[in-house]
């Protein structure tokens, strides 16, 4: 029998509406168990571990992160896959995060949660939670039929490092308009086994070091010397650029100028496009060409949530700005496709 581990740091998947404040808030795992008997129909062996402090996932962090990868890790020989009950908001960045912290994964890491808390009426939680067990202990030929880590949410399973959150109130939450969906849930579960990444016959390893010293330049026509200067200039290690369609910024001398000198002085700026859809092409267009020129790294088609993440871990893992401009432009986790 299949065994797989839950494990719940929060969410409106288990939150109430505090009876004084009315706010939503997480309460413990056990709540949830009693709203889904069904659990107990599955047939497979359940471990459950619930955080000590559950959260509303706007308040994650790379400590939490780290956690998560070490109960995998711990648990990652015993269990056939996992399933991590967490709050949407912030859901892409964990999962991105976790996919490149879980070096050679082979089993299933599917992220799921709900728009709605799961003793509402009309909540999207037990589908959600039903399907992401039956897709963390879906198996063929005795391997993993999605050996990644995803995310699961209305009827959709995506590749975590391509997912974000677009919707905050429709239950259709997530999207990944650059990378197909691996699986999708009907009568039949019908998994495109073209898309799922297939995993190295390496042993896992765990990688936990991040570094929180990263910025974000999000560009806007008329944005003044003095609020790159101050961003370029702060004292963070790596930068994630946001600029117009296919990676174009404006050619104008002080911000060239600006940019290479912080480049020069050590560190790294990743360029991701404002657009959701399509891929950054350095050097297609003459607004983009100084930009190689000065070695900004290319972050092609990553979602901002990949790439921001991506950032954090390589500079925790890397001292060397080069090292981690190449790896940067580099497909680590299935997270960019090289054009
Ligand atoms: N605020 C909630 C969270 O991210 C939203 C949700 O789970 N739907 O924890």
């Amino acid at each position: 029998m299949s065994q797989i581990l839950i494990i719940y740091t929060g969410g409106t998947i288990g939150m109430m509406s505090d009876p004084i404040t009315k706010v939503l808030k997480p309460i413990n795992f056990e709540q949830i168990m009693d709203n889904v008997p069904e659990l107990e129909r599955l047939n497979c062996k359940i471990k459950v571990h619930s955080f000590d402090t559950v959260i509303d996932s706007s308040n994650m962090n790379p400590e939490i992160w780290g956690d998560l990868a070490r109960l995998i890790e711990k648990n990652y020989d015993t269990v056939d896959g996992f399933v991590v009950l967490h709050g949407s908001d912030t859901m892409s960045y964990s999962a991105s995060a976790l996919s490149f912290m879980l070096e050679n994964l082979a089993k299933p890491v599917i992220f799921t949660g709900s728009q709605l808390p799961i003793s509402a009426v009309r909540t999207d939680a037990k589908e959600n939670l039903m399907t992401a067990i039956e897709l963390a202990k879906a198996k063929k030929n005795d391997l993993a039929r999605v050996p990644e880590v995803c995310i699961y949410f209305d009827y959709k399973l995506f590749r975590g490092n391509r997912s974000f959150k677009y919707n905050s109130s429709k239950f259709e939450a997530f999207r990944s308009p650059n990378y197909p969906i691996l699986a999708e849930s009907g009568v039949h579960l019908k998994f495109s086994l073209n898309d799922i990444r297939q995993p190295s016959d390496a042993p896992m390893v765990v990688h936990n070091k991040f570094e929180s010293e990263v910025a974000v330049l999000k560009l806007y026509p008329g944005i003044s010397p003095k609020v790159v200067e101050t961003v370029l200039t702060s004292d963070v290690r790596g930068i994630v650029m946001e600029t117009f369609g296919a990676g174009n910024t404006t050619t104008d001398a002080w911000f060239i100028d600006l940019l290479k000198n912080a480049i020069d002085s050590g560190k790294v700026i990743l360029d991701i496009s404002q657009c959701k859809v399509g891929t950054v092409e350095l050097g297609r267009y003459e607004t983009s060409k100084q930009l190689k020129d000065i070695g900004v790294a290319n972050g092609y088609d990553m979602t901002f949530e990949a790439a921001v993440t991506k950032t954090m871990y390589l500079l925790g893992q890397y001292d060397d700005p080069k090292q981690v401009k190449e790896l940067l432009e580099q497909d680590l986790r299935g997270e960019l496709t090289v054009s």
